[in-house]
């Protein structure tokens, strides 16, 4: 059967060419092709135009190309079959090394050393050990334990807040309402890697940044999101580093991409700001992992890394 290729934001043709030369006897279709929706049962998609997966009168199950599935679930006609996700350890890997990258740069005071070097200045700053500086996780799903497990490699105190909570050797665990405040009361860097859902929607606002820390070894606290944008209300983290609830910050998901030329975060000498691209999907790497759940799927075998689309994620 054709599977089709719907993707916007990000360039088709290197997905295209990658399943074309993994699957030589399949045919694959982007969606600006012509096609009869009658021949797809599969689809891998990104941000697919929507209402499109709708008209695929027999389709059976659905690869998002990344790990996040907010975006095809914004949907609404999206049909009940299967949503697969992205687990990969590549992708895992991209992650962790933006989480270790942003973590030291901030914990090594990079901000002030860059300053300091524009102005040929030799600072004499206090630089703490790895572990005196406490960092918090929210989200510990497959991205956020890996992260965790290299920072308490790197020797920081590492604590992890979800839903449901978790037990991993070495990482404080918290977990839902009950835990956030005592979990953000001991973070001094704060890493979100959590799905964006009606319940994590704007969860980073000014009042969950007032409750971080401002005597910790750092001097203050700072927030990583390479989560999603929507998790994040903008205006309240510039708020929260006008008042000190934050000295600093990296981001690199926005409430709108990309980010729009005129926000005062781009100038922002506390803030880092990357272009989503903390953990790429690669074609090369992942292509073939949808096409050995095309087949096995094809054989009647259960799929792996299935979105449970009630908690939306
Ligand atoms: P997982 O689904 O494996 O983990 C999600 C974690 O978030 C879980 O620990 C889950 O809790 C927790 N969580 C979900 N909802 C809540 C809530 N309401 N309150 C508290 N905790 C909650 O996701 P991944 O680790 O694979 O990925 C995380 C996110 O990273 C993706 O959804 C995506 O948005 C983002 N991402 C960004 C990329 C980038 O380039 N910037 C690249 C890849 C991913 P529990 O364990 O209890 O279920
Ligand atoms: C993802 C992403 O969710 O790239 O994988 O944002």
């Amino acid at each position: 059967m054709t599977v089709l290729v719907a993707i916007t934001g990000w360039d088709h043709r290197p997905w295209l060419a990658r399943f074309r030369a993994l699957a030589p006897g399949r045919r694959f279709v982007h969606h600006t092709d012509t096609f009869d929706p009658a021949e797809i049962r599969h689809v891998a998609a990104w941000k697919p135009p929507r209402g499109l997966i709708a008209g695929l009168p027999r389709v059976a199950a659905i690869f998002n190309l990344g790990a996040g599935v907010d975006a095809l679930l914004t949907d609404p006609s999206l049909p009940d079959v299967p949503i697969v996700r992205v687990v990969n350890p590549d992708l895992t890997a991209r992650m962790c090394e933006y989480v270790v990258l942003h973590v030291l740069y901030h914990h090594r005071g990079m901000n002030a050393l860059r300053a300091a070097q524009a102005l040929r200045q030799w600072p004499d700053p206090q630089q703490p050990a790895a572990a005196q500086v406490r960092v918090g996780l929210m989200g510990m799903g497959e991205l956020g334990r890996a992260a965790a497990a290299h920072l308490v490699a790197l020797g920081f105190q590492v604590a992890g807040w979800s839903r449901r909570g978790h037990d991993m050797a070495g990482v404080a665990a918290f977990a839902g309402a009950d835990g956030l405040d005592a979990f953000l009361a001991r973070t001094d860097i704060l890493v979100t890697l959590m799905p964006l859902t009606p319940d994590t929607r704007h969860m980073i606002d000014l009042a969950l940044l007032r409750k971080l820390p401002r005597d910790g070894a750092l001097g203050g606290a700072v927030l990583i999101n390479p989560g999603r944008g929507g998790l994040q209300v903008e205006a309240d983290i510039l708020a929260a580093l006008d008042a000190g609830s934050l000295i600093g910050a990296s981001l690199d998901v926005f409430e709108r991409e990309p980010l729009d030329a005129a926000s005062p975060l781009w100038a922002h000498p506390a803030v880092v700001i990357t272009p989503h691209n903390a953990a790429d999907s690669d074609p090369d790497v992942l292509a073939a992992d949808v096409l050995a759940q095309i087949a096995r799927h094809e054989a009647g075998e259960p799929l792996d890394n299935v979105v449970d689309r009630a908690a939306g994620y």
